[in-house]
């Protein structure tokens, strides 16, 4: 059966350049990321885009205490948000910001539009003005007594100690957060954007009953509840008009025939995912009118999925797509809302080290995918929160990882290579049968596609578990002692180690959008094309040559989390002063010479040097070495290269192996206690000792091993 292929535009909320990527974030962007690999794999094409969401005060003032411009601050954070998701597995295929001019011109063409429509309105509002800093203050700005409970320095519009909510207007003794000054009221122009008009209203109804033309909804159940309780019984109108303007000085983009009002951040973010599409499909070479216009999207069958958290479920599920729809663009088929991420029960908490930022989690040599196969045992279709339990964690990853799937590769790939020259032998059906049934394909395929991870890894680790129970029973390590050399009992375990190998594959295809990075080295284990998922239905046959296997996860050890815990609490006391403890930090290095003349070396010298693309094929501590990792590297001749690198710092062998990077390939021989060095990997390391790490290079994809670097 074929099901013609979909054509899909998916998304993530934009993160705020504001701030570090917390584990909390990562959470739907590994679902997201789930998702849109398994997709793939399905053979779906999939356009996959966020960026930075970059306007507004926060950002402006945060600038300014720096002392850079807002446009040199979103840059910076852009990279490391950027860095940060790359190295979580989470693969856009683009990562832009709103600050561009896509984006510009995005957002004043649906304002124009929206406008034309007689869908924006201006009246006069007051609002608390600072007449030191000379602006108008957003509620997180204002701090005061709290109305209720007259607990001191309460924010402009909810208390934390009673949980009152309030307006700005009704705190006692108010002060600007800015300037410390007492605000005044202030009548200032903003525009409206018509939410309440009854054509809005009416149009929102219809557009959280309806689903899309394959029947599928639009939202989860609980989301759609929630529109219900926002828009009220029919013929009632609960909705409030929308102010998406703010007065300058305010980081954003300018209205268009209104000098000095700038587009509400909010605005701009949504619109900021067809910025990122526009940005990406004009490189690759797309018309995006296919996506986004909704005549031609309708005919073209495209589809536009969000994924987002639930504090923002209001702007995408009312303003987004009556934004979208009275300008005249296509609206979303779905939004996928993720709940919050609980740190052992509790709020993530800076006092208690639970917030995490993805950086430390990377920077404590945590595994990434075991994060990302924590989250997708956990999560499921509904608005849940999603509680990172540490212990369990630990629990889980090594005993699912390692203890059941990995544990299979690792106990029959050895006699493959050493008994059979790497050459897989016949496998018995009948213990393939489970992992190939249609049912339980189908099964997985609609947990998957229902993002409901934790149905489906449930259903792998059963399968990983009727694989382990097969191996013990074969018990290939008797079977290889084979005393008197019987040929049955080769033949048998020959058969017991490619079944189990093959079983082995099936999981590692159905594990693969979890665990793209290990998944990537099962399938040059295998020396086999990137699996698809139509992979699960024929096992590798007698013949097939595979590769030496390499250990491909280690177990995680409580004592990494508490280090973890530990350095974010550090984060915390040494906030206020991060130069002086990056500086404490570093290692103590001698003040550099003197800077001496540039030297020049001729482009001939440089030809000298003979670099080439290189795969790590193997890696592994060396006994009694406490800087050194052996390296076996290909670069396309007979026979790896043996290189030994001190890296052990900074890398785990485990997440070496498959990768590729650049080597000196005629630097002389070495011999060295351990053995002959027979080139030089390159790493970056910072000569001032203040960024802690070493960082081997990696090429772009499409580098094959062997090609001259020059
Ligand atoms: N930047 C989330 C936040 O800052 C917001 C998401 C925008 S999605 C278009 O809380
Ligand atoms: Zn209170």
């Amino acid at each position: 059966m074929s099901t013609p292929s979909r054509k899909i535009f998916v998304t993530n909320a934009l993160p705020y350049a504001n701030g570090d990527i917390h584990l909390g974030h990562l959470v739907g962007y590994v679902q997201a990321d789930i998702w849109v690999r398994f997709q793939r794999m399905l053979g779906n094409e999939v356009h996959y885009v966020c960026a930075d969401d970059t306007h507004g005060a926060p950002v402006m003032l945060r600038a300014e205490k720096e002392g850079i411009t807002p446009e040199e601050l979103v840059s910076r954070v852009r990279g490391e948000h950027l860095r940060d998701f790359t190295d979580f597995g989470v693969a856009f295929d683009n990562y832009h910001s709103t600050h561009s001019p896509e984006n510009r011109a995005y957002a004043e063409d649906i304002y124009k539009k929206l406008r034309a429509a007689g869908m924006i309105e201006t009246r006069a509002i007051e609002q608390y003005y600072d007449p030191v800093k000379q602006m108008f203050l957003a509620d997180r700005f204002i701090k005061g007594e709290c109305p209720k409970c007259a607990a001191k320095d309460q924010y402009g519009d909810s208390c934390e100690v009673c949980g009152a909510a309030y307006a700005p207007t009704e705190l006692k003794n108010p002060y600007s957060a800015v300037s410390g000054a007492t605000p005044e009221l202030r009548s200032s122009e903003h525009f409206f954007f018509r939410l309440s008009d009854p054509k809005a209203v009416e149009f929102l109804r219809e557009w959280t009953r309806a689903t899309n033309a394959d029947g599928s909804r639009r939202m989860p159940p609980e989301a759609s509840n929630k529109m219900r309780e926002w828009l009220g019984e029919a013929g009632e109108n609960k909705l409030s008009d929308w102010d998406i303007s703010r007065d300058a000085p305010y980081f954003g983009f300018e209205i268009p025939d209104a000098p000095g009002k700038y587009f509400y951040v909010w605005l701009d973010a949504p619109i900021g995912y067809l910025a990122s599409f526009k940005n990406y499909a004009d490189r690759v070479g797309f018309d995006v009118a296919d996506y986004i216009d909704p005549v031609k999207a309708e005919a073209a069958g495209t589809e536009m999925v969000h994924f987002i958290g639930k504090d923002i479920l209001y702007f995408h599920a009312l303003f987004w797509p009556a934004m979208l729809k009275f300008a005249d663009y296509r609206t979303p088929n779905f939004l996928n809302v993720n709940g919050f991420l609980t740190v052992d029960g509790a709020k993530m908490s800076k006092s208690r080290g639970t917030f995490i930022t993805a950086r430390s989690y990377l920077e404590q040599k945590l595994n990434p995918e075991w994060l990302r196969y924590y989250y997708a045992a956990k999560l499921n279709s509904n608005i849940e929160d999603l509680d990172l339990s540490l212990d369990d964690f630990v629990a889980k990853v090594n005993s699912d990882l390692v203890g059941k799937f990995v544990n299979i590769a690792s106990r029959s790939a050895g006699f493959i290579s050493r008994r059979f020259g790497g050459k897989l032998g016949g496998s018995d059906a009948a213990a393939l049968a489970p992992f190939m049934a249609e049912e339980t394909i189908a099964t997985l395929t609609r947990a998957f596609n229902d993002r409901d991870y934790s149905s489906a890894l449930r259903e792998i680790m059963r399968l990983a578990d009727v694989a382990n129970v097969y191996v013990n029973e074969e018990k290939p390590w008797e079977l290889a002692k084979n005393p008197d050399n019987d040929p049955a009992v080769a033949e048998r375990l020959h058969r017991a180690c490619s079944t189990a190998l093959n079983q082995f594959r099936a999981l590692s295809i159905m594990l693969k959008p979890v665990l793209p990075t290990l998944v990537a080295r099962v399938e040059s284990f295998f020396d086999v094309a990137p699996f698809a998922w139509r992979d699960l239905a024929a096992p590798l046959p007698a013949g097939h040559a595979i590769n030496q296997y390499a250990h491909l996860m280690t177990r995680v050890e409580r004592k990494q989390i508490d280090a973890l815990l530990e350095a974010n609490k550090e984060s915390l006391v040494t906030e206020t002063k991060p130069v002086e403890a990056a500086k404490a930090a570093a290692p103590v290095v001698a003040a550099p010479a003197k800077a001496e003349e540039p030297t020049h070396i001729s482009i001939d010298d440089f030809a000298k040097v003979d670099l080439r693309i290189a795969r790590i094929v193997a890696a592994e501590h060396v006994e009694g070495a406490a800087k050194l990792i052996k390296l076996m590297l290909d670069i396309g001749e007979d026979k790896p290269r043996q290189v030994f690198a001190g890296i052990k710092s900074a890398y785990d062998p485990a997440l070496l192996v498959g990768r590729l990077t650049v080597m000196v390939a005629n630097l002389a021989p070495r011999k060295m206690k351990f053995g002959m060095s027979e080139g030089m990997v390159l790493a970056a390391s910072d000569d001032k000792g203040e960024v802690p790490g070493l960082f081997i290079l990696s090429p772009d994809s499409g580098a094959q091993p062997g090609m001259r670097v020059k």
